[in-house]
């Protein structure tokens, strides 16, 4: 019984490092060299080749090493069989919660206008606004949603949340289904996506969406560059409905220096690294995830591939 790492960022080793670190008796490999694919139970991957997992003929479990796992599901070859499962992660939560905490401030107290200010030499005082003047939406209330929701109530902001099933967190103005979504979006000074990527959520930030925000709304997505239509986001920043945007993710990563976001005065861009698996932290539910597998016991965060997250 094995592991193998499938990841093609450079990372492989970091993560082979923690997983002996923490049981120097583990049989783990990396994808890259010889290794015995019969012996291979489980996977640890992030954005694998696609068609590598179909090669393991003994295969029982493809652990995402993050949280999101809409990759696995659009390789078609991925074995139909195999249990699925994703990073659950204090440190994921909160250093997600810290990122948009401060994505949130930087527009507030104009820390954008005023870095492209200085670019032009430019001393242009501008009303900064106050927190408790301010509601933030957030779309997707799951373990990132729902802790940054609650973090930003604690902060004072008003906050809202919209998921898919009825929410209640403390503190938080729930909104739920399709039926529900123009409501909410109609309170947003900010929107905050993050929901998974799936055949529901793909495209979901467009131009019928953006509209439906207040005037000068400003948009931040840390979730997945899929959710949003890039060209309804630029018309919507160059006809001034949408105030500014803070982008994480990309339709293609890196994103290529010729797209129009890149040179846009109203985005503010992150090279997706919003918020990383901390292998120290993570490694231990693996490991968990590994025994349990060798004594036939269930898995920890297994994704419901009918929801398909
Ligand atoms: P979860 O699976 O824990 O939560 C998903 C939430 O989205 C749930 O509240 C769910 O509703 C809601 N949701 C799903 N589908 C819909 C829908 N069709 N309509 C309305 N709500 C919906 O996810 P996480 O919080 O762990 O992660 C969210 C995403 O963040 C990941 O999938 C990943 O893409 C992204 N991410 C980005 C990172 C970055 O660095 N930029 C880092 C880590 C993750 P319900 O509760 O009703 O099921
Ligand atoms: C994740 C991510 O899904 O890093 O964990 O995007």
């Amino acid at each position: 019984m094995a592991i193998v790492l499938i990841r093609q960022d450079g990372k492989i080793d970091v993560w082979k490092n923690a997983l002996l670190k923490a049981d120097p008796n583990l049989k783990v490999y990396s994808y890259l060299e010889e290794h015995p694919k019969e012996e291979i139970k489980m996977a640890l991957i992030w954005k694998h080749p696609e068609g590598s997992l179909a090669t393991y003929p003994n295969l029982q479990c493809i652990a995402s090493a993050g949280a999101g796992v809409d990759y696995i599901f659009e390789d078609a070859s991925v074995p139909s069989q195999v249990a699925i499962t994703r990073v659950v992660d204090p440190y994921l939560a909160s250093d997600m919660s810290e990122h948009v905490l401060a994505a949130i401030l930087a527009e507030l107290k104009n820390f954008n206008t005023y870095k492209l200010q200085q670019t032009q030499d430019d001393w242009k005082p501008k009303d900064y606004r106050r927190i408790g003047d301010v509601t933030v939406g957030i779309m997707g209330l799951g373990e990132l949603g729902a802790l940054t929701a609650m973090d930003l109530v604690k902060a004072g902001f008003t906050v809202q949340g919209w998921s898919r099933s009825e929410n209640s967190l403390e503190g938080v103005i729930p909104f739920s289904g399709d039926t529900e979504l123009k409501v909410f979006l109609k309170g947003c000074d900010f929107l905050v996506c993050l929901l998974p990527l799936t055949p529901e959520t793909t495209g979901i930030l467009n131009r019928g969406l953006f509209t439906k925000l207040p005037q000068g709304a400003y948009v931040i997505n840390v979730a997945r560059g899929g959710h949003l239509v890039d060209d309804d986001l630029l018309e919507q920043l160059d006809n001034g409905h949408l105030s500014g945007a803070c982008l994480d993710v990309y339709h293609q990563e890196p994103l290529p220096t010729s797209h129009p976001f890149w040179k846009h005065p109203k985005i503010f861009m992150t090279p997706h690294y919003a918020s990383v698996s901390d292998t120290n932290s993570v490694v231990p539910q693996i490991l968990i995830n590994y025994k349990n597998l060798s004594e036939g016991k269930e898995l920890m965060n297994v994704v419901d591939k009918e929801k398909g997250y």
